[in-house]
């Protein structure tokens, strides 16, 4: 294996190279080439200060995540960056790409940070369940201060270059050639003396109100929700306010370790790699290139249209997007426009990124200019008879080569293809809603679908910032099907005893964003329903025949006040009792593990089915879509690792346990029982 360290001299500036691509992660070569390097510079009278600086695409990245869980191999992270701090001669680190976590650490080493404005610096390590352990919890609130030390480490979110000049985090911003610019500084700077040392700051730690740490706390509820390591990060930043930094590493190495032995930590960096791993393509080769993508077409300006436009045009690519009369087309444009300009007030974008964004929309009523598009994707509602009428005439227009897709949530691609002479271009493309704000998009593979056209949708959903995932063509993909069990679960438990609140708590005490009703609230308890207030077959047939449509119509299955603030209904609960009643179904007091049985665990079942029937291509792609479409929390991993943590035994016991009340329509996955019984794991 190469050395990934080497270096160079210009002058009597050292100049200490990474080349460790694709991140430039801090791997074990790299951390021994850092001390060599570092040592040599020091013992070189010829050598006055050193640059550290990186090659390829970025600065550090943080520290080799896949080292993790294996033996640590010396020197750790934290003792480089010391090493690098108590250099004799100054250091300066030359900042491209995205410094993060011990990249981050460091730079912080570093006695000076020079960085491109293009550059971001950040400490990701809460999103793997962990802190900056490096150093960084004390050195960080140090020299960019208490407050956005603390943003920084609890919410993983990495801040500009320019933000990090203001705060001091970096020196000075340079454009043009970064390593020749940070040479000119370690000129500017060598015979400084004593060092900067971040560790010996503490201006900005002393005299902080330790109240800031409630106020912040309160104020960012949502990251703390549940999970362990923003309490982590932000105790170890408020211990740099109260002791010295020697006794803080202290506490920060403390607190990180038992953070990497927490069961929240291994599922966050399964979960990083489920992510990267769901972009790869089973069966298609490295050599399969994408089409070009240069107009995207969207067929229907409503909610979803209009969502799916905005991510395109967001990313600098002109869409046409078609509807059936002026009205309509005018109401979805000035929807998109508004939600721009809420965008641009909470100083998301500025006014001209709306105005250009804006600028690439061509609304129309003609729906041959579709003829102008590489991808056309039709977001009309769900009924196959009108998609197909559209897949027919779109395949009459559309330009040889051009991407058929459709927004479908349910149906089957192939029957869609099969209208078309051209079923290999024909794609779906599943986005969730809010389309614009939400990250997944479910990328489903027709049977004839096209290798290219998959890496194409692939590629773009890069390009708009989703995390895609490839789905096969069954009821439901992979989420809304595993919703299924769910709902028809969670509605029987109703019958049974249990009441809508009952349910939500135990999915929101799991740590999902919302439970099963209040998740139907605010969709629309009328999505999917027959639209006949005379044919009553279920408690949502009921709810819709009364018009209780959700929060839109300020009831569902619970009420709402004027603010949308919701409390549990008698109305609702007497339509439960006399549905239950009609169908004969006793009341009986319902536990909470009951709930998790009968709603999660016949979802892991579920899952399981997609997998057998190769709907999805591993099962830490079904992770991916619950984390990234439904909010399943990410320090559980997903329903598939979650019930590899629970153990895939204790899942068939549970739903053994339940399988009568389950339903006749109900069966077990050959696939979990199979797993099960020979103690293996879905995702390990
Ligand atoms: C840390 O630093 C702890 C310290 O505080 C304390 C230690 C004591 N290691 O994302 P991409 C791989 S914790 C190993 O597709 P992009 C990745 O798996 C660390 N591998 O590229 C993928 O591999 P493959 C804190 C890594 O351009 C390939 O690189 N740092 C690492 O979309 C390309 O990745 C972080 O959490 C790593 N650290 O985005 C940063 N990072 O091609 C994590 C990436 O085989 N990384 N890989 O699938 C990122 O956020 C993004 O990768 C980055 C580039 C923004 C850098």
């Amino acid at each position: 294996m190469t050395d990934p360290i080497s270096s160079e001299t210009h002058g009597d500036i050292r100049i200490i190279w990474s080349d460790n691509p694709p991140v430039n992660a801090l791997g074990a070569a790299v951390r021994q080439g850092l001390v060599r390097e570092i040592e040599a510079a020091e013992k070189d009278d010829a050598v006055n200060a050193v640059v550290i600086a990186c090659k390829g695409r970025t600065f550090f990245a943080g520290a080799d995540i896949t080292e993790f869980g294996k033996p640590p191999v010396m020197p750790w992270l934290p003792d480089v960056v010391d090493r690098i701090e108590n250099c004799t001669k100054p250091v300066v680190a030359a900042i491209h790409g995205t410094a993060l976590g011990g990249g981050c650490e460091v730079a912080l080493g570093c006695h000076y940070r020079v960085a491109l404005p293009s550059a971001k610096l950040g400490f990701p390590e809460v999103n793997l369940g962990l802190l900056p352990g490096a150093g960084g919890t004390q050195r960080a609130p140090r020299v960019a201060g208490v407050e956005l030390a603390l943003q920084m480490a609890t919410s993983g979110k990495p801040i500009s270059a320019e933000k990090a000049h203001d705060a001091g985090l970096v020196d000075r911003l340079v454009e043009g050639d970064l390593v020749q610019h940070a040479v000119a500084y370690a000129e500017e700077v060598k015979d400084i003396r004593p060092l900067p040392k971040s560790s010996e700051r503490d201006d900005k730690v002393r005299n902080v109100d330790p109240a800031l740490f409630d106020e912040y706390k309160k104020a960012n509820a949502k990251l703390f929700r549940g999970d362990v390591a923003p309490q982590a990060n932000l105790e170890c930043i408020r211990t740099a306010t109260e002791k010295p930094y020697e006794e803080g590493v202290k506490i920060e190495r403390m607190k990180f370790m038992e953070l990497m032995s927490g069961e929240q930590a291994r599922a966050r960096q399964y979960f990083f790699f489920a992510e990267r791993k769901a972009a790869k393509i089973e069966g298609v080769g490295e050599d399969v290139t994408p089409r070009e993508i240069s107009r995207v077409g969207v067929i229907g300006a409503g909610t979803m249209g209009g969502g799916i436009s905005m991510n395109f045009l967001s990313a600098g690519i002109p869409v046409t997007i078609v509807e059936m009369n002026q009205e309509a087309l005018d109401r979805g444009t000035a929807v998109m426009q508004k939600n721009y300009q809420s965008t641009a007030k909470k100083g998301r974008m500025t006014e001209e990124q709306v105005e250009q964004a804006m600028g690439l929309l061509d609304p129309t009523l003609d729906f041959d200019k579709l003829s102008e598009c590489d991808l056309i994707i039709e977001a009309v509602y769900e009924n196959m008879d009108v998609k197909k009428e559209i897949f027919s005439r779109l395949d009459k227009i559309a330009k040889k080569g051009a991407i058929l897709a459709s927004n479908t949530s349910y149906l089957d691609i192939n029957e869609i293809a099969s209208v078309t002479d051209r079923p290999g271009d024909v794609v779906g493309l599943h986005f969730f809603s809010p389309a614009n704000i939400m990250k997944l998009l479910e990328v489903v593979r027709g049977d004839r679908t096209a290798d290219d056209v998959l890496v194409t949708a692939m590629a773009l959903a890069k390009k708009i910032r989703k995390v895609a995932v490839v789905a096969g063509v069954c009821y439901g993909f992979i989420g809304n099907r595993m919703l299924i069990p769910r709902q028809k679960q969670a509605e029987q438990l109703l019958l049974e005893g249990a009441t809508p609140q009952q349910i939500d708590k135990v999915h929101v005490e799991f740590g999902m964003p919302m439970g099963p009703f209040q998740m139907a609230d605010l969709a629309g308890v009328d999505i999917g329903w027959h639209r006949d207030p005379e044919r009553i077959e279920s408690i949502r047939d009921a709810l819709c025949a009364i018009d209780r449509w959700g929060q839109k119509k300020g009831a569902g299955f619970y009420d709402y006040d004027e603010n949308r603030r919701p409390s549990p209904s008698g109305k609702v609960q007497s339509i439960i009792d006399e549905f239950a009643a009609r169908k004969g179904v006793e009341k009986r007091e319902i536990s909470d593990q009951e709930i998790v049985e009968r709603t999660l665990y016949t979802m892991v079942n579920e899952g399981a089915k997609i997998l057998e029937e190769g709907k999805a291509q591993r099962a830490s792609d079904i992770d991916v879509v619950w984390v990234y479409g439904y909010g399943w929390p990410v320090y559980r991993g997903g329903p598939m690792y979650w019930a590899d943590s629970e153990g895939l035994d204790k899942i068939v016991d549970g739903l053994k346990r339940q399988e009568e009340r389950l339903g006749d329509d109900w069966s077990f996955s050959e696939l979990l029982l199979d797993k099960a019984e020979k103690g293996e794991k879905f995702t390990r």
